[in-house]
């Protein structure tokens, strides 16, 4: 499945009367306060956002699993899904593959298909959080941090084999997530997890490629529900110290307990240079894993504001991966990506508007409310012209969601792949 460029120039065609004239009224109020609009747009058009495999299909939840039709059932699909997402949005230039799920049988193809969406390998994932076919060991109480070495070496091995994997397809970085920890007190000797944790890691690091990152990401709980072995920022920020500078933190927007301040963390981390990936969502709860900016918009905007931010002025932190980590259970799954890549950009934007000079002095004088104002009238400026600006610049639709809908997007997967069609992965 590919979606034909002259499709959706002939639906941008529609619109583009009344883009051209919201695009102006913003241009010219931005000009004004001294904005480089063009600027602000080239930055837009070039931020690209992995997509996760796992989230081309409905994941459901441990309730249930409502299947979506026509998902994506081979890693061939999911790179036409990423491709489609990419066609409109021109902001999804990257998939994000799970191991075992996406292990490709040839890998010439594979790039080849990949290359014609314009689509590159971003993080590979490694899992170590279910038992494989191919497995003699169970991962039930813990991976990376089992007291059993013979646990911790198959561990270990998968990594590898996951790095080798995503070195063929052209991937550059690692992602560990790990579900190790206890549910209930007493289960684990807290030190001895985590020491052993360290270890595993420490010899996955050995094994990276030169020019890799490992991200090391971090979860409060769930699926264990006493304890996980790298619960926050800090731990995953020791362990990555203790592997080496290729070792970087990965913040997960819903891996944080309600209300913790996450623009701080991210401040923190790139200040210190630690600051390697990123993992978009939103939630009320917990790691709902939700549409990206459905529940919390303006707290987004404030993540926004520190990645800026740091961007401009912290050199010691390599340019973060970009992903999305969301799951699906009764939306389209792609409907709510691309509505995702939206609200990333809006924030990116307003977060781009913001007067760091005027910030600066504020904070100087001590006017806290001035300091308030300048956040908020970056936050309230209507930006959507401007994402729909750097999207035509790249060929990109005017409005993805409509005319994904408006081409029928899904009901070509469905004639293509039926009804039943069920996607490997959460
Ligand atoms: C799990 O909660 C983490 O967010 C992982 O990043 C991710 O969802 C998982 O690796 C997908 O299998
Ligand atoms: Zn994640
Ligand atoms: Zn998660």
């Amino acid at each position: 499945m590919k979606i034909d460029k002259q499709h959706i120039e002939e639906r941008n065609q529609q619109s583009l009367d009344d883009h051209l004239e919201s695009f102006d009224y913003i241009a010219n109020r931005l000009t004004k306060n001294g904005i480089e609009v063009e600027n602000v747009v080239q930055k837009l058009a070039d931020f690209q956002v992995a997509i996760p495999s796992w989230a081309l299909g409905a994941g459901g939840t441990r309730f249930g699993r409502f299947g979506f039709q026509g998902e994506p059932g081979t890693l061939e699909q999911k790179i036409d899904d990423v491709g489609a997402i990419h066609a409109l949005t021109q902001t999804a230039g990257a998939i994000s593959l799970h191991i075992p799920w996406d292990v490709p049988k040839d890998y010439t193809a594979i790039k080849e298909l990949a290359q014609s969406h314009q689509i590159s390998f971003d993080a590979v994932n490694s899992n170590t959080f279910q038992d494989q076919k191919n497995t003699t060991k169970s991962y039930k109480f813990g991976s990376l941090s089992n007291i059993d070495e013979a646990i911790r070496e198959q561990a270990v091995e998968h990594n590898n084999e996951v790095i080798k994997i995503g070195n063929k397809l052209g991937s550059k970085s690692l992602t560990v997530w790990l579900a190790d920890g206890a549910s209930f007190p007493g289960q684990t000797n807290f030190q001895s997890a985590l020491k052993q944790t360290q270890k595993s890691l420490q010899e996955i690091y050995a094994s990276l490629p030169e020019d890799w990152k490992l991200f090391i990401e971090y979860k409060p709980y769930e699926p264990n529900f006493y304890s996980t072995v790298i619960q926050d920022w800090g731990t995953s920020f020791m362990l990555a110290n203790e592997c080496g500078e290729k070792a970087y933190t990965l913040v997960d927007l819903g891996h944080h307990l309600p209300n913790t301040n996450i623009e701080q963390i991210v401040s923190t981390l790139m200040m210190k240079g630690k600051l390697g990936g990123f993992h978009f969502n939103d939630s009320k709860y917990g790691d709902d894993d939700l549409t990206v900016g459905s529940v919390k918009p303006y707290a987004l905007f404030l993540i926004f504001n520190a990645l800026v931010y740091g961007m401009e002025n912290n050199p010691q932190n390599p340019y973060p991966a970009w992903m999305i980590d969301a799951s699906h259970n009764i939306k389209d799954p792609l409907e709510d990506i691309i509505q995702s890549l939206e609200a990333i950009q809006e924030a990116y934007a307003k977060a781009l508007l913001v007067d760091q000079k005027a910030l600066n002095e504020a904070q100087q004088n001590h006017d806290v409310v001035k300091c308030q104002e300048i956040l908020q009238d970056a936050h309230r400026t209507d930006v959507r012209p401007l994402l729909q600006k750097a999207r035509l610049q790249n060929g990109g639709a005017l409005h993805p969601l409509k005319t994904y809908r408006s081409l029928g997007i899904r009901k070509q997967l469905v004639a293509e792949r039926g009804a039943n069609s069920v996607a490997t992965g959460l």
